[in-house]
């Protein structure tokens, strides 16, 4: 059986190629800064979007109605799903895949029936991925649709709702382990609040700390050696996500003493929703020592909520490469997309369009990234804006030989500071545009 007989496997063709069934710039194997572009960019597909989505938004019924999906809530069906995701993944070329435990296998009556159902679907992954040598780049689950989450998982004013959620990473952790993940998620899911007088934060806080090191517990006992990821979001569902952006996020891992087991997963659009671009909480994370993994996607920088789109635009994509090349590139991590098709894309073609664009538009990202960093201009930009660091009094403050008293004796001797230099923004900006056009 297959569900996409009218699709070869995506060739690379080469810019020229006005195939939009082919790459223009994604050649896996072709290396760049002498590494392959498949294992700089490690895309991995996101099943709960690929596979889940079914255009339904708050205003309106579902608009796309897969031929292969029989719409109901069988083991067959969800086994049938990771069959066609598999060849999904295999057509477009894609190494990784990410899930939560509830959009891959149906909730049961019971945990144990729901924790039966999922083991049914992960055997199909199993085989599937041996098959395919296509790989899970994380595991995460999801703590936030049923009901019984209304207050949040972790951070839930009903203790039993934090035991239900530990059951499920318990068993979500073992089959990240069992699939071979390189990695497992936190995601917010619902962990904030939306009103300060209902909510005992700093216990909430501390809740959350306990679960998250109950995790890292586990994965010990257990023999799970993958990375553990925190993912950054301000809002939506809550008013208030704990897990704000990189900063509030790396502040909690290190009060709670979580910062040697967990790295963050950066999204594009949640890093919008917070008032950043991505490049910032990408260096942000990546400064501290905390740059684990992304969940590609964009915004829409006129809509205030997660859209959740396609990421299609090459200057984003440089940007984000540029960061990401400069803190040494992926491990463990790699670009998920965290994306969906838009409710009135609904033919199955369309998923490969939007997977096809966001890999060359990351593919293309990558070469003009290393381009510009083989030339050595923003470096020496930056090494001449800096310079007053390098020798004299900035070398001796950076090697910790001065005080206030020291340097207020500097100041009075000198009695004004050297002519500073220029910032050179439009420079800077026209740089970037040199490589990119
Ligand atoms: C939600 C979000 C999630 C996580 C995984 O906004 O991004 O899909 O990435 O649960
Ligand atoms: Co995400």
């Amino acid at each position: 059986m297959t569900a996409f007989a009218n699709v070869s496997p995506v060739p690379f063709e080469g810019p020229d190629s006005k195939n939009p069934l082919a790459f223009r710039y994604y050649n896996a194997e072709e290396l760049v800064e002498g590494k392959s572009m498949r294992d700089h960019l490690r895309f991995s597909c996101a099943f709960w979007h690929t596979m889940r989505m079914n255009g339904a938004d708050p205003f309106g019924s579902p608009t796309m109605s897969r031929p292969w999906d029989t719409g109901d809530d069988s083991l067959e069906n969800a086994q049938n799903r990771v069959r066609v995701f598999f060849e999904f993944c295999e057509k477009v070329n894609i190494p990784f895949y990410c899930i939560h435990d509830r959009d891959v296998a149906p909730e049961g009556q019971s945990l144990a029936e729901t924790n039966r159902n999922l083991d049914a679907v992960v055997k199909v992954f199993k085989e599937e991925s041996s098959r395919t040598g296509i790989q899970m780049l994380w595991g995460t689950a999801n703590m936030f649709g049923n009901p019984r989450f209304m207050h949040g998982a972790a951070t839930s004013c009903n203790a039993d709702a934090f035991a239900y959620a530990a059951a499920q990473v318990k068993k979500m952790l073992e089959v990240t382990q069992e699939l071979g993940g390189a990695g497992y998620t936190f995601w917010g899911g619902r962990e904030g609040y939306q009103c300060l007088w209902n909510t005992d934060m700093k216990r909430e806080m501390e809740h959350l700390a306990i679960f998250m090191h109950m995790a890292v517990d586990y994965a010990k006992e257990i023999g799970f050696t993958g990375q553990f990821y925190f993912e950054p979001k301000p809002k939506e569902p809550t008013k208030h996500q704990y897990d704000y952006d990189s900063a509030a996020c790396i502040n909690f891992l290190r009060a709670y003493e979580l910062d040697k087991y967990v790295k963050m997963n950066i999204e594009t659009n949640h890093a919008t929703l917070a008032g950043h671009n991505v490049e910032h909480e990408l260096d942000y994370a990546g400064s501290q020592g905390f740059l684990g993994s992304v969940d590609a996607n964009s915004g829409d920088m006129l809509l205030g909520w997660d859209t959740d789109q396609f990421p299609t635009d090459v200057a984003m994509t440089t940007k984000m490469m540029l960061i990401i090349l400069k803190y040494g590139g992926f491990t463990t991590g790699g670009l998920n997309f965290d994306a969906k098709v838009r409710r009135e894309s609904f033919e199955p073609i369309d998923l490969f369009y939007a997977h096809i664009g966001g890999m060359d538009a990351f593919a293309k990202g990558l070469k003009v990234a290393a381009a510009l960093r083989a030339s050595g201009e923003f470096d020496a930009l930056l090494r001449h804006r800096y310079a007053t660091w390098d020798s004299g009094i900035g070398a001796e403050i950076e090697a910790q030989k001065h005080n206030f008293r020291s340097l207020s004796e500097y100041m009075l001797n000198k009695g004004e500071i050297s002519p500073n230099t220029s910032g050179h923004q439009e420079l800077c900006e026209n740089l970037l545009n040199r490589y990119l056009f």
